[in-house]
């Protein structure tokens, strides 16, 4: 929930003197005291929140020292409030404007308020500056399309929009011959992969013709999904994996290629799943939609027949056909040419999937150890992936222990035997999902298209804070602090840019980053992910022992909490998170048992041969090679993580941030909490600070002559808008030090903007005034 002292800590983040700062920024503002006897002359509006935290508008109705009472607009009811909880409004001209830096007053509820004015409407779309940003409407929206493609593509529509951010990193690409990228983010269910798809398509559209593949990356979406989406409690559809698409355009602007490149796949839930969530879409559309002869082929039965699928008490999704889903894979998978046989195979190891989470163990002496059951699931497992069912269960049963030269056998316990055959389903899954995805690349890889001509859609994991946090958490939050300072640097350089291209006086303001958090995880040798990886290299080393060291080494760090017990805080640049430790150091070793490889290689199945050798290739290089030996999944993470920033860091970005609107997935539902707290994670609130912090009023010198040139006493100036603006701004007296005209613009202090509004509001009721007066004395 909203606190003073938590507003109070954010605008400590811009560093500028309180010089620079407009009055009537906000409540906590001691001019704004002032102020509000301003708002009481002239009967302003002002938000107020009440007892049940919600904001009103209101009017005040008298102050005290502390308290104000303010007559609500809704039923002109008297509270009382502190001087904390008011903020000003708005005027009504600028109710529901596209781009919320346009607000006189940028404060929490008046943002929120813009936003949900605009959704009410359907305009699902805004901008906050330079960012685009996306509340989902949970509903078709009648906003895409054949007639938007054109009407963007035409510049017949400038209106928000996903089509007008692809379409302006298209032109830049284009003049510029620069990469670009379109960096999309939100929490889950927000639309981030919704909105990938529109920008996709409307790429597709501008550059499709020549090369024929353009059909093709919108269908790879409908593969990628089946394999890496699933039902969560959050989200129907719900991305498992980050993805960054590239698309190469050829020298005329037509799309001549295109790679795929995906991030940190959850494996664990092909073999765990919560209740109510389900496992990858694939296996149901599997179940769902094979013909009887596949069916007959896989041994494959209903979806409620596997401890994969029916753990978790959810099998289908209300409104989605999963047979239908399945048809259009395939069509998917012919279209991306990927050959009939192969595509029989890799069904042929999800089956083997799920009849794995069948097979099943009995236990054989009274110290827990165990031996498989010979049964229908062990049998068909073996069948569907080529091996002998005798090797299959000795795999699955034993671990071989070397004792000087000779190899010898040793019993699993129950959990050993089912974490071996869990761990075995999931590199399967994996494998293929990695398979896959070259699989597309290969398909849309047209020659050598390395141009200076492509753009990045960037459709990667929000921040995510839950009640419990893990291994997983850890590493999304990571790749979002990497991220977020991609985001400050680019954006407070772009307004910096600005000013100084329109030849107006700035001060360079300082803008405190997220260094020291990411210090914290990345720094060598003690940063969060070097400790990590010592520790998963200690074999004696647990979850509890990792958590001293932390506390141990991380303390001095400011962005670092220690807790009792297993646990930790990090101060994310979105918000505090607290971790468990549980499970890190197993999940950061993720192991693989050479066992389980040597059973691979051995299968008649083809794909798996090449999953082995793969698996060879990464995790059992000679010693010689010992940096890329063993990596473990936090290194190698962070490896990716580098290299996706260095190939952003060579793009022009384009920020999309998506907002859910609320947490039931429902059309027309706006909780305001909810969207506040997104707006502050994914760094609006930052971007409408920084806008805050010098002149988030822009208007061109014609428009402010237009609109205000009724406020010219001496009509005889010159036609020349630069000097009727200066006129004007001279002519109301306005101090100096709230205004600056560029070559272009005239740029506004905060509030100004309400300040002409409301002299121009007198003078044309004066205006009208001598009007009536007039036609009175005519008649
Ligand atoms: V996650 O992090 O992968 O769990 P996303 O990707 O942010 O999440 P997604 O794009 O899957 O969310 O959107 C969730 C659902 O919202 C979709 O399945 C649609 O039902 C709905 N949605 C999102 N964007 C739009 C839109 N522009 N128009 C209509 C939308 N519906
Ligand atoms: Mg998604």
């Amino acid at each position: 929930p909203y606190t003073a002292e938590k507003e109070k800590t954010e605008n400590e983040v811009v560093k500028i003197s309180t010089a620079q700062m407009s009055p009537a920024k906000n409540s906590h503002d001691p001019e704004w005291i002032n102020n509000a006897e301003y708002f009481i002359r002239e009967k302003l509006c002002v938000w107020c929140r009440v007892a049940n935290g919600q904001w009103h508008l209101g009017k005040i109705h008298s102050t005290s020292s502390d308290d104000v009472c303010v007559m609500l607009s809704t039923n002109d009811d008297v509270v009382k409030v502190s001087m904390e909880e008011i903020f000003p409004a708005n005027p009504e001209i600028l109710e529901g404007v596209e781009d919320l830096t346009q607000l006189s007053y940028l404060n929490e509820p008046s943002l929120l308020y813009n936003l949900r004015v605009r959704y009410s409407q359907d305009l699902i779309y805004s901008k906050a500056g330079p960012v685009l940003i996306a509340v989902n409407p949970f509903k078709n929206v009648q906003i895409y399309g054949e007639e938007f493609l054109s009407a963007y593509q035409t510049k017949g529509l400038d209106a928000p929009h996903v089509y007008a951010v692809a379409d302006a990193a298209y032109d830049e690409m284009m003049r510029e011959e620069k990469n670009q990228s379109i960096i999309i983010s939100g929490e889950s269910g927000a639309g981030k992969t919704e909105t990938a798809k529109y920008a996709m398509q409307y790429l597709e559209a501008l550059g499709g013709g020549s090369f024929g593949v353009e059909n093709e990356i919108l269908k790879t979406n409908c593969i990628l999904e089946a394999f890496g989406n699933a039902k969560t409690s959050r989200n129907d559809n719900s991305s498992r994996f980050g993805k960054l698409m590239e698309i190469h355009f050829s020298a005329k602007g037509k799309i001549c290629g295109s790679k795929l490149e995906t991030f940190l796949l959850e494996k664990s839930r092909v073999a765990q799943l919560c209740n109510g969530e389900r496992s990858y879409h694939i296996f149901y559309q599997l179940c769902a939609g094979a013909s009887p002869i596949l069916k007959e082929r896989l041994k494959l039965k209903a979806a409620s027949e596997y401890n994969y699928l029916n753990q978790s008490n959810c099998l289908i999704i209300d409104r989605t056909d999963d047979a239908q889903k399945f048809h259009k894979l395939m069509e998917a998978f012919n279209i991306v040419q990927i050959p009939q046989e192969y595509q029989e195979r890799a069904f042929a190891l999800l089956a083997a999937v799920l009849w794995l989470g069948n097979v099943s163990f009995k236990v054989t002496d009274n110290e827990n150890h165990v031996e498989v059951v010979a049964d229908e699931a062990v049998t068909n497992v073996a069948m569907l992936m080529g091996c002998n069912s005798k090797e299959l269960m000795v795999v699955l049963s034993t671990c071989k222990l070397q004792a000087g030269r000779d190899c010898i056998a040793k019993r699993l316990t129950l959990r050993q035997a089912t974490d071996m055959r869990d761990s075995l389903a999931k590199i399967i899954y994996a494998s293929l999902f990695n398979w896959l995805v070259e699989q597309i690349n290969i398909s849309l890889e047209v020659g050598n298209s390395r141009t200076g001509r492509s753009i990045s859609i960037l459709d990667i994991y929000g921040f995510e804070s839950f009640e419990n946090n893990s291994f997983e958490q850890f590493c999304i939050n990571f790749a979002n602090e990497r991220l977020q300072q991609h985001f400050n640097r680019h954006l407070f350089k772009l307004e910096q840019e600005e000013y100084e291209g329109d030849g107006i006086d700035w001060t360079k303001v300082e803008f405190k980053d997220n260094q020291e958090c990411l210090n914290l995880i990345e720094k060598k040798p003690i940063g969060l992910v070097s400790l990590l990886d010592e520790e998963s290299n200690f074999p004696k080393a647990t979850d509890t022992t990792f958590a001293n060291k932390l506390k141990q080494h991380l303390n001095a760090n400011s962005c670092f909490k220690g807790e009792r017990g297993r646990g930790f805080r990090i101060k994310h640049y979105a918000g505090e998170v607290l971790y468990n430790t549980n499970g890190f150091l197993d999940k950061n070793r993720d192991p693989l048992h050479v066992d389980l490889i040597q059973l691979l290689s051995s299968c008649k199945c083809q794909l798996l041969n090449l999953f082995s050798t793969k698996m060879r290739h990464e995790f059992l290089k000679p010693a010689t090679f010992s940096d890329s030996m063993n990596q473990s999944v936090i290194t190698k993470f962070k490896g990716q993580l580098f290299k996706l920033m260095n190939k952003l860091d060579d793009t022009t970005p384009h920020f999309i941030r998506c907002i859910k609107p609320n947490s039931n997935q429902l059309p027309g539902l706006y909780e305001e909490n909810h969207v506040l707290q997104q707006l502050r994670c994914c760094g609006v609130l930052e971007i409408v600070r920084i806008s805050r912090s010098g002149y988030p009023t822009r208007l061109t010198h014609q428009e402010l002559a237009v609109r205000y040139g009724c406020l010219l006493l001496d009509t005889r100036i010159s036609q020349d808008p630069l000097s009727t603006s200066n006129a004007i701004l001279k002519q109301c007296n306005l101090p100096p030090e709230m205004y600056q005209v560029g070559y272009t613009k005239i740029y506004l202090r905060t509030g100004l903007i309400g300040v002409l509004e409301e002299r121009r509001n007198y003078v044309l009721r004066g205006i009208l005034g001598l009007q009536k007066q007039f036609r009175g004395y005519q008649t």
